[in-house]
């Protein structure tokens, strides 16, 4: 369990920088426990006036359009929202006068009153720790889940610790922003879903980014758990010597696996000496792709180390959600199965994408043009891609830059709207395809957003099935 705020906050001065979701639910909760709250955030915007409103009608003073400095500096306790940069001017002031801060979920887990899970990697986040509660519920455990996972799907952390009924677990997502600035952060299981470089935009080298994952070992003792990927050197390395017991998840079985596929059933096994305990078929998993079936092995094996039994795994699993827009299902008609992946607005996201598929696919590739390199995509699309269909923006320079790698590339160009591209990839497709949309590139030539370009291409898939 985490350390908790003995006495609360009263009479404490509470800076909280950024009012984002995460600055206004620190803010809340900062109140609540009697905190003197100042929130700031640079920003002047309706959305910023809106928030501001709503918290100095709770009694915290609000500043937008900038940070007072000598404010933040007299403060007891100064938070920090995760979408501040480290080099930020407000930072580097506050470094500079040798004042500390802590991140939004390092003040919430100090109030949480149970168990807690924190989830980290660098993809399959998300989907790990949604899951994770899923199948504790599914065992009849209340689970309270929030943190990174965003997007409307889950609250912040502060959210979680001004629920009124104690759950029996909470579960966090934690990106590497956030554990940056822990300091009492403690999981009881924590999990490690993979690592590989990642965020080079806000941090200087790879070292930088995974000293800031390794955080999650920070506060370690014997009694910890840990649930890690096996056969990964980085998440080793980042493990180091961190005291506690490790289960491993890997998509086969070997000598100090916990959690994997057997005879095509996902199993686990917490002791060595046991039969392993079989869970579901893979091909029963209602989520795709091979990232996917080891994110569900890492979310049964976290559940079971909770103490969920496996007949509650089983069902929770065959009952488990895809994500929006990140290879969901929408339809399957004819033998074709109609796949959204929206989210995947960059080259990297594609390719894989691809590469956790074995059906056949026609692919819908496109969008507002980010320059990145389509040529990139050229392994991924060796692999069973039937067909491209080139639309938005970027098309023409899909189209050119396939050609290049190869004269007789699969791939139209289609200058219409996204009706006329669903409508080809449904003459194109043939039973037993998949026809995806992981466009590879941003939606704003066409779209709201990503997820305004989803639920279009649901819709009309579903119009076409
Ligand atoms: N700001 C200042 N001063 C500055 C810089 C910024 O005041 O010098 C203000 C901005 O104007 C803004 C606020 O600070 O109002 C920053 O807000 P935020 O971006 O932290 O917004 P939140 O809504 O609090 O979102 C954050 C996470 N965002 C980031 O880490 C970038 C959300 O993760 C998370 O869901 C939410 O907290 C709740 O925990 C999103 C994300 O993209 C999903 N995460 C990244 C990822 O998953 O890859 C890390």
């Amino acid at each position: 369990m985490s350390t908790s705020e003995s006495g609360g906050l009263k009479g404490k001065q509470v800076a909280v920088i950024g009012l984002g979701a995460s600055g206004r639910a620190a803010a809340r909760l900062a109140l609540q426990k009697g905190g003197e709250v100042y929130v700031s955030d640079l920003r002047i915007d309706a959305q910023a006036a809106a928030g501001g409103a709503e918290l100095r009608a709770l009694g915290a003073e609000v500043e937008t359009g900038g940070h007072d400095i000598e404010r933040l500096a007299r403060a007891d306790l100064v938070v920090v929202s995760p979408g501040i940069p480290p080099n930020a001017p407000v930072l580097a002031a506050l470094r500079g006068r040798g004042v500390r801060w802590i991140s939004e979920p390092e003040l919430a887990v100090r109030f949480f009153a149970g168990p807690l899970i924190a989830v980290t990697g660098t993809n399959g986040k998300t989907t790990t720790t949604l899951l994770v509660a899923h199948l504790l519920e599914a065992a009849g455990a209340r689970a309270a889940v929030g943190g990174n996972v965003g997007g409307g799907l889950a609250p912040p952390a502060s959210e979680l610790a001004l629920l009124g009924d104690a759950p029996d677990w909470y579960v966090l997502e934690m990106s590497s922003f956030q554990l940056a600035d822990t300091e009492r952060f403690r999981p009881d299981i924590g999990v490690v879903t993979n690592l590989s470089p990642d965020h080079l935009d806000r941090y200087g080298s790879v070292e930088a980014y995974y000293a800031d994952k390794a955080r999650l070992f920070l506060n370690a003792d014997s009694s910890s758990r840990w649930v890690l990927p096996a056969n990964d050197e980085g998440v080793r390395a980042l493990a180091g010597d961190a005291p506690g017991t490790r289960y491993h998840f890997a998509s086969e079985s070997g000598e100090g696996v916990n959690a994997f596929v057997d005879a095509g059933r996902l199993s686990v096994r917490l002791e060595a000496s046991a039969d392993p305990e079989p869970l579901l078929a893979a091909e029963e998993l209602p989520l795709l792709g091979r990232h996917n079936r080891l994110n569900a092995l890492a979310a049964a094996l976290v559940a079971r180390v909770a103490g969920a039994d496996a007949a509650s795994l089983g069902r929770g699993l065959r009952t488990a959600s895809p994500l929006p827009h990140r290879l969901e299902p929408v339809v399957e008609s004819r033998g074709i199965l109609w796949v959204n992946d929206s989210k995947a607005t960059n080259v990297a996201a594609t390719r894989s994408a691809l590469e956790s598929l074995s059906r056949p696919v026609v692919l819908l590739l496109g969008g507002k043009d980010k320059g990145e390199d389509f040529r990139q995509l050229a392994p991924a699309l060796g692999r069973g891609v039937r067909a491209v269909l080139a639309f938005g923006a970027a098309g023409p320079r899909i189209v050119r830059e396939l050609r290049e790698l190869q004269d007789s590339a699969p791939v139209t160009l289609l200058s219409g709207g996204l009706d006329e591209v669903v409508r080809e990839a449904a003459a194109l497709a043939r039973p037993g395809d998949l026809v995806l949309l992981s466009p590879a590139c941003s939606s704003f030539d066409m779209f709201e957003n990503y997820e305004d370009r989803g639920r279009r291409f649901a819709a009309l898939a579903r119009e076409v099935a």
